[in-house]
């Protein structure tokens, strides 16, 4: 065939490829670690171009499919799943992306390491980074709340290198009453001597082929009536099957039919009489599991980043590639002007979120002092929201970056804003984190931490061309701190009605 035909986009090895990467890890790395977390970044960030990126293609091909019957009429509630999506969970081991945040090799800055490398890995894991996120908030929860039996046991799996051993989790919260309010569940846990048997249903559970997962349910008296309301609910352990190999009274009614996350298997599912493990006090199953919950949402943030940071990439390549009015899209000032906006918001996005987590190893490594614990209980929010917000936008304006052939399945570049989308609906809405800022600062007065924190940022800042920057920053902490008491004068309603603006 003749005539002209555009060549599509390419990508480079992305540690390589990422000046802000790069500049964040010098800041935050001295010495040998930097040069320890580099080598073993590039050599992955090679690794997702080669075979890793190939099982991640073979898991978006071949989407799970649920087998409810075998050849004789059995009921089995067997999800297949793709070679490639099974070769990604021995790859996560192999490469320790659990692990690495609990060997703590390099102490605190482990977090940082291991961050790094899940943000190169998410855009390239066809979002196996959402069982890896389950299962390091539960490696996360068993270690501050489990016994010695769960921390031997699950805790051991969760954070193996040897792919033989390793298990992900899930975390079964949404019920069909609601997911933002988890305090309306019904599922019941009735004791049945040194275990609970759970009887209900949980109505999105993702990654339901992981070996384990952390529940809620309401115990039951025996003769009496469960506790109502989120006070009433306790936190469980479930492995999903026997030793024998089958599902531990777990019906598995379907999967669902989903915008993206097409390899991810998210199911509804049924419990009937499933065998589960009490962690923690029972009535603190609300409070206990947002361990677990802050963990996830800090990889929630660093999912967007990733993939504003890969839509970026692909852009700003294309831009090179394709001509239009006599010249290289990168050289129409306009179009370079729309990818430099994407990339400033992108810069804020993953500074925002790598702080939070440079403070959660600080505080998991008993190093943060109560001001950066709070500051950590607000920045998890904020970060998950405000990312999850321009990951959506930032990836709509990447299609258009690419005119018709961002609209084209076939370009991979959908993909993008499909994944992307539900990355400020899971782990907790836009609306409901914005109420959780408030939570933190009425609960943990963590707004003057918070609000100190960054005027000892901006003032440390002394690039002059910077400064009205900084005065700008400092004009709006002064009207975050009137705009408090203020509302607050106006009760409760209005409080609620202004928190996403605040947040
Ligand atoms: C690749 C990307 C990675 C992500 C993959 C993930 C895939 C899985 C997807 C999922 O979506 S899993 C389900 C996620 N579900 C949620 O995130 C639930 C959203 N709803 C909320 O977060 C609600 O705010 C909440 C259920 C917590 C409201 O419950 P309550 O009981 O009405 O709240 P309440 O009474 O204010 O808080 C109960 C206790 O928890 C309080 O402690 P105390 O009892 O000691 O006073 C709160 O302070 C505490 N708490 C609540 N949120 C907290 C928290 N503590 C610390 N951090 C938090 N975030
Ligand atoms: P609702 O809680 O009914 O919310 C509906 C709307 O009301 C939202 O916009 C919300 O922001 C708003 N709203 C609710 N309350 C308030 C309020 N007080 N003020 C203002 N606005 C409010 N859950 C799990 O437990 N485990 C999983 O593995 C899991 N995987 C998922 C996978 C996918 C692909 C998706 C899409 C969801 C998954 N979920 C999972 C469920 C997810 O966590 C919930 O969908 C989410 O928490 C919202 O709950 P809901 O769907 O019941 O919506």
């Amino acid at each position: 065939m003749t005539g002209f035909y555009q060549d599509g986009p390419q990508l480079e090895n992305q540690y390589h490829d990422d000046g802000l990467l790069r500049s964040f890890l010098d800041r935050v790395l001295e010495g040998k670690a930097r040069k320890e977390v580099e080598n073993d970044l590039a050599r992955f960030a090679d690794r997702l171009l080669g075979d890793v990126g190939e099982m991640a293609a073979d898991a978006e091909a071949h989407p799970p499919e649920l087998v409810q019957f075998d050849a004789w009429g059995r009921r089995i509630d067997h999800i297949e799943t793709a070679r490639g999506w099974q070769e990604l969970e021995r790859v996560s081991a192999e490469e320790g992306l659990v692990a690495i945040g609990y060997d703590r090799k390099l102490g605190s800055a482990s977090r940082v390491h291991q961050f790094a490398k899940l943000y190169l890995f998410n855009p390239s894991s066809a979002v196996f980074s959402c069982p890896l996120a389950m299962a390091d908030g539960a490696a996360r929860l068993i270690e501050v709340l489990g016994d010695d039996e769960l921390k031997q046991n699950a805790l051991a799996h969760l954070t193996s290198r040897d792919p033989a051993e390793f298990w992900t989790s899930g975390q079964w919260m949404t019920e069909r009453t609601g997911g933002s309010d988890v305090g309306r569940g019904e599922t019941i846990a009735r004791a049945d001597g040194d275990v609970y048997r759970l009887y209900g249903s949980k109505w999105f559970t993702s990654a339901t082929t992981s070996q384990m997962a952390m529940t809620l349910a309401r115990i039951e008296p025996p003769g009496g009536e469960a506790m109502p309301g989120s006070r009433g609910l306790s936190l469980f352990y479930v492995e999903t099957r026997d030793a024998d190999g089958q599902l531990n009274n777990i019906v598995i009614n379907r999967l669902k039919d989903k915008l993206g996350t097409k390899a991810l298997p998210t199911a509804e599912l049924e419990l009937q009489g499933t065998v589960a493990k009490l962690v923690g006090e029972p009535g603190r199953g609300v409070a206990n599991i947002t361990t677990l919950v802050n963990v996830t949402r800090l990889y929630n943030a660093i999912s967007s980043v990733s993939l504003m940071r890969r839509g970026l990439a692909l852009a700003r390549d294309y831009a090179r590639r394709r001509v239009a009015f006599g010249r290289q899209l990168a050289d129409q000032p306009l179009h370079a002007e729309t990818l430099a906006n994407l990339e400033v918001d992108f810069n804020g996005c993953f500074l925002l979120a790598f702080r939070g987590i440079e403070l959660l190893g600080r505080e998991e490594c008993g190093e943060a002092s109560p001001d950066e614990s709070a500051v950590l209980r607000l920045l998890t929010p904020i970060v998950k929201l405000f990312t999850a917000k321009h990951c959506v936008a930032s990836a709509s304006e990447i299609l258009e970056s690419f005119g018709g052939a961002g609209y084209v399945e076939n370009t991979g570049l959908p993909k993008l804003l499909r994944d992307g989308q539900v990355l400020s609906i899971w782990e907790g809405t836009t609306n409901i984190l914005s109420l959780d800022c408030l939570r933190a600062i009425d609960r943990e007065g963590a707004l003057v931490p918070f609000l100190a924190d960054i005027r000892k940022k901006v003032a440390a800042c002394t690039v002059d061309e910077l400064e009205p920057c900084t005065r700008r920053i400092n004009e709006s902490l002064e009207k975050i701190e009137a705009y408090l008491p203020e509302v607050m004068a106006e009760g409760r309603a209005s409080i609620e009605a202004g928190a996403r603006r605040f947040a």
